[in-house]
């Protein structure tokens, strides 16, 4: 039997312009077109400039990590991988580079990539209010045309040129506990110990850059994380895998290996005169490894081993845009420029022109400009190059993984991304804050990421910036009991938000206990989109084009074939305002029981309290839910019980680790 759905029929075309660097981001292999670009109106000048009218219904969806609304018109974005903190409606950049649309007009409708590792801005409709302008400073790009009849075959087809999405083993689909500030085996044992004496579901707690040495990649702190292996180990026992982040930036230090290897075999990138580019992060000056080098990828990446030989098996990449402080340039530019202004009367204008100075040298141009890949193709400014890093860095780990654990799936994400880095692992959406309309963008971000490829996704839940609060934190649980990746993390510093801490823990546990419930439902669904290179997330635009309202509710999503999901995002709010495209079983969780409501097409009000949660199945159909259990591992999927209208359920089951994806005898068809 084959479950796989049937393919669509390719009409995808390629056009050149320039003389691109192949970024690696489509693996199918494509004809050149030999008619120029349809659609929009193209200019060569300083670079690339294409054009295309929008009208006030069109609507323009995809850019994956984007803020805004999920139709994108209306602002302007930034293609350029960002260290930038504040997720604002004015941030028009954040870490991710996905610059894949789909642009969808009264008599038109297509996909287009605009493949290149230079910035590129998509103004839609924020300059002129009826046309979408995409530019590039450079010249060389590929771009993609994609045809289709509906946008799920778009995507679809553009999803099958870039290759199959990253698969994480199944306990990455249990809730996981970090926080920037754990700073021993203590603090790890005392969070392990909150979430089990509450009986609080929990798979994993991250281990940030604390757990290193002097922020040096690749080892471990003696004193506060010494004898790794055995409290990975007595971790384990108890169902819970520990996840160390690595950073990007490789420290300066005599004697530590890594450094000198790198050094040694020119494995960094260079400034301008050939010398390892240096620059400050975490662990003070460091080097960046060359991640566009083939050879430097291997090397890199089979340092993760010394991290899985001690038992680690899943890892979280930071600071890979890369981040940077700053540069020895930098700060002397800087001196230069207060010595220059105090020499002279002190103005506001100069003292405002200061502030602003000294607050972007951090990921300034300047250093972006200052260093060069050197790569099999030639010698490249990081500047042009600057949306691969972390997409290769994250590569890098991949692929050294596939040789270093071949049979095992790893856990892998990153905080930078381009198109094609979505084969190698997931992403979180990096540093948000405990705020309200963070939980919204959430919803909003979550199908564009899945056009781009990107399926294995989540939030900091709760919010890594500023202090947490209960009734936020329970709200955010709810969208994201539905996320694959359920991660709780905050930055150091601010108000500790594990459940346990808070009052009436037990409304913590209904929620991430009926997380455990879905996991054979989400994990299905999450194995068939990366099968079938399809949406787990999809906006009711994409399934009822049809329908006015549908198309413009960007605050409910589809998951899955089965289920819509309409979590609460405002602070005191009784419930919320649903919309139903079609009639639909309210499923409400209410103090660990499940009560059903038949509802019809239309506007509602939902009444949803704090410790609540309600999502509705679709008309005719069912999903499975199991018992739960402390941790994934322990789940009994003999407990599985088909709920809804509907009388069948075609269910993905596997052993968790194994990369026999699509192996007829892992999908089962369930019937009532
Ligand atoms: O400059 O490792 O996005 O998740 O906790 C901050 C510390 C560096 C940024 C990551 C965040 C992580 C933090 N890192």
């Amino acid at each position: 039997m084959n479950f796989s759905r049937t393919a669509v029929i390719f009409v995808i075309k390629k056009y050149l312009f320039g003389k691109p660097f192949y970024t690696e981001a489509v693996v199918k292999n494509i004809e050149s077109a030999s008619e120029s670009l349809p659609y929009f109106e193209t200019v060569h000048s300083t670079g690339l400039k294409f054009t295309i009218k929008i009208q006030k219904d069109d609507a323009v969806y995809g850019l994956g990590e984007a803020m805004r609304g999920i139709n994108k018109k209306g602002y302007i974005y930034n293609s350029f991988c960002a260290d930038d903190p504040n997720h604002t409606e004015a941030t028009r950049s954040l870490y991710g580079a996905h610059n894949f649309i789909v642009v969808k007009t009264a008599d038109k409708l297509f996909g287009a990539f605009f493949d290149t590792p230079a910035v590129v801005t998509f103004d839609v409709c924020y300059s002129k209010f009826d046309e979408l302008i995409i530019t590039s400073e450079n010249e060389n790009m590929t771009v993609y045309i994609i045809d289709g009849d509906t946008i799920y075959d778009i995507v679809k087809e553009f999803r099958s040129i870039i290759g199959r999405s990253y698969i994480p083993p199944m306990w990455a689909f249990g809730y996981t506990q970090s926080r920037w500030s754990y700073i021993d085996k203590d603090d790890v044992r005392r969070v392990a110990k909150g979430y089990r004496d509450f009986d609080i579901p929990l798979d994993a707690i991250y281990m940030d850059i604390d757990y290193m040495e002097r922020y040096k990649d690749f080892t471990v702190n003696d004193k506060t994380f010494g004898k790794l292996p055995e409290f990975i180990e007595e971790m384990k026992e108890d169902g819970i895998r520990l996840v160390p982040i690595i950073d990007a930036g490789v420290k300066i230090e005599d004697g530590y290996d890594i450094y000198e290897e790198g050094v040694k075999n020119n494995y960094f990138c260079t400034d301008k005169d050939g010398k390892p580019f240096e620059a400050c992060v975490w662990p003070g000056m460091t080097h960046f490894p060359d991640f566009l080098n083939p050879e430097v990828r291997t090397w890199f990446g089979s340092k993760y081993k010394i991290l899985t030989d001690m038992g680690i098996e899943g890892f979280w990449n930071d600071m890979n845009e890369p981040a940077i402080f700053f540069s020895q340039n930098s700060v002397d530019a800087t001196h230069e420029k207060i010595k220059r202004m105090a020499s002279e009367k002190f103005t506001i204008d100069e003292f405002n022109e200061l502030k602003y100075y000294i607050g972007s040298r951090q990921n300034c141009d300047e250093d972006y400009s200052a260093f060069y890949h050197n790569t099999p193709s030639g010698r490249f400014c990081h500047k042009d190059m600057h949306n691969l890093y972390g997409y290769n860095m994250t590569r890098s780990a991949g692929e050294a993984l596939e040789a270093i654990v071949p049979d095992k799936r790893i856990l892998l994400f990153s905080r930078a991304s381009y198109i094609g880095m979505h084969r190698y692992g997931g992403i979180w959406t990096g540093d948000n804050h405990s705020w309200w309309s963070h939980i919204l963008n959430e919803i909003k971000v979550l199908p564009s990421l899945n056009m781009c490829g990107f399926l294995y996704v989540g939030a900091d839940i709760g919010g890594f910036g500023c202090d947490t609060t209960r009734d936020l934190l329970l709200r955010w649980l709810s969208l994201g009991i539905f996320t694959p990746l359920m991660r709780n993390h905050a930055a150091a510093g601010t108000r500790e938000q594990e459940c346990y801490l808070f009052e009436r823990p037990e409304d913590f546990k209904n929620i991430i206990d009926l997380r455990y419930r879905l996991i054979p439902y989400i994990y299905s669904e999450y194995m068939k989109a990366a099968i079938n290179n399809e949406m787990m997330f999809k906006p009711l635009a994409f399934e009822f084009p049809e329908d006015k309202v549908a198309c413009c509710t960007e605050d409910q999503l589809l998951l899955g074939d089965e289920l819509m999901i309409a979590p609460v995002y405002t602070q005191n709010a009784l419930g919320r305002y649903v919309y139903l495209p079609e009639e639909m079983t309210a499923v409400r969780m209410r103090a660990g029981e499940l009560f059903f409501t038949e509802m019809e097409k239309g506007h509602h009000f939902v009444e949803i309290a704090e410790n609540e949660v309600v999502f509705f199945i679709r008309k005719g159909k069912a999903i499975p839910l199991c018992k739960r259990a402390k941790c994934v591992e322990e789940l009994d999927l003999s407990t599985i019980e088909l709920i809804g209208p509907g009388e069948e359920y075609l269910l993905y089951t596997d052993d968790g680790f194994s990369k026999d994806y699509e192996n007829p005898a892992n999908f089962r068809m369930l019937k009532k």
